[in-house]
């Protein structure tokens, strides 16, 4: 049984505390923390789980063997170092980190310990619609990629939400799926901005992405963060010889009074509920027993902070960026 902390206990702290509580099997919460106490003390006793005062304490407690850190952006740098330190396994959400430094910093750390001790949650890879359209490119089955149409759409955003975010929070899941779904690099970016969405009110919502990958695929990406009707991912791959793209995300269909509906997810809770227990089931069977985690590595995590940071420079500048990673060290060769 693996007993993990959890830090953070908002909206996905909470949500991945409800699976590793009530759904998947070899894992226990027997810790939690949150700068907001009465929170994480109200989480802590309806679970039975000790509740720590700082994610310092949390990571060190001999009550931990893995670390689940679910807090804001800026402060995962912090606590994934701590655990590497703690030669502990961390799962942390993302992004690895807010800049390409201190993700550099996280890799750097994991390879001075020597092994992988990091996984982030870029949850996309164990969706079962991109796994299918990963299968189905790998298979042959539409020839050579050329091009990927993708959306990705929100219903809505806190307020606090700005342009930049719908690129290092939202279409950060893009720059890390393009990744793995081609097995190539993102080479450059570009950053359009169409025609404001009234429902934004001052916010430059959407924006239209592109992102050029070293084997010459083209990406776009819709990112609009209030659509309204729903949370809405989309991905077609167009290559030579025909195009796959990710079907309908939902199992039901209702017709009545001639019409055929199909509902739509509200957020990524719904969409990705399946991903997200697939995730932290490998992942929990990946560490047990003092193994090294397989998923999303922090080289991975390193290499969407990049790209993200050169589609912020793009959105600012309105120029392409060009994209350019260090050496990728040894200990990440086998990922991709
Ligand atoms: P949230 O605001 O609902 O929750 C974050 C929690 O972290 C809050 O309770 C806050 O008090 C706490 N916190 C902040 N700083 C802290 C610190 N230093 N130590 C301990 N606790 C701290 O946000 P959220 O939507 O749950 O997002 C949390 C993280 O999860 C973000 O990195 C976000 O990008 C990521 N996320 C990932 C997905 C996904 O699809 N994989 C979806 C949503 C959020
Ligand atoms: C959110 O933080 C997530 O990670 C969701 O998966 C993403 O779709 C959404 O746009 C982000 O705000």
């Amino acid at each position: 049984m693996i007993r993990v902390g959890v830090i953070g206990t908002g909206m996905i702290g909470q949500d991945h505390i409800r699976r590793m509580t009530s759904v998947l099997s070899g894992v226990e919460v027997t810790a939690v923390t949150d700068v907001d106490a009465a929170v994480a003390g109200e989480i802590g006793a309806r679970i039975g789980a000790s509740v720590f005062p700082d994610g310092a304490s949390l990571i060190a407690s001999p009550e931990v063997d893995a670390v689940v850190v679910c807090s804001w952006g800026p402060t995962h740098e912090e606590y994934v170092l701590a655990s590497i330190a703690a030669g502990k396994p961390v799962f942390c959400e993302k992004p690895l980190a807010t800049t390409r430094e201190a993700c550099q910093r996280i890799v750097e750390a994991e390879v001075a310990y020597g092994n992988r001790l990091v996984q982030v949650g870029y949850m996309r890879r164990y969706d079962f619609a991109y796994r299918a359209l990963k299968m189905a490119l790998d298979r042959g089955d539409i020839g050579t990629p050329l091009m990927m149409h993708c959306a990705h759409r929100n219903a809505s955003v806190p307020s606090f939400f700005t342009k930049e975010m719908a690129i290092t929070d939202s279409a950060v899941h893009e720059l890390d799926m393009v990744r793995w779904m081609f097995g190539a690099e993102i080479a450059a970016v570009r950053v359009l901005e169409p025609r404001r969405n009234r429902h934004g009110g001052e916010l430059q919502d959407p924006l239209f992405v592109l992102l050029e990958m070293d084997n010459e695929v083209l990406v776009d990406v819709e990112v609009s963060v209030n659509i309204r009707y729903g949370y809405d991912i989309r991905g077609e791959i167009v290559g030579e010889d025909g195009t796959a793209s990710l079907g309908s995300p939902h199992p039901l269909s209702v017709r009545r009074d001639g019409q055929n509906s199909t509902p739509v997810p509200a957020d990524w809770r719904e969409r990705f509920l399946q991903a997200y227990d697939v995730e932290f089931q490998e992942w929990i069977h990946a560490i047990a027993g003092g193994g090294r985690p397989l998923g999303p590595s922090a080289w991975d995590g390193y290499a969407a902070a990049v790209a993200s940071d050169a589609g912020v420079d793009a959105l600012r500048s309105g120029e392409r960026v060009t994209v350019s990673l260090a050496e990728k060290p040894k200990l990440y060769l086998e990922s991709s």
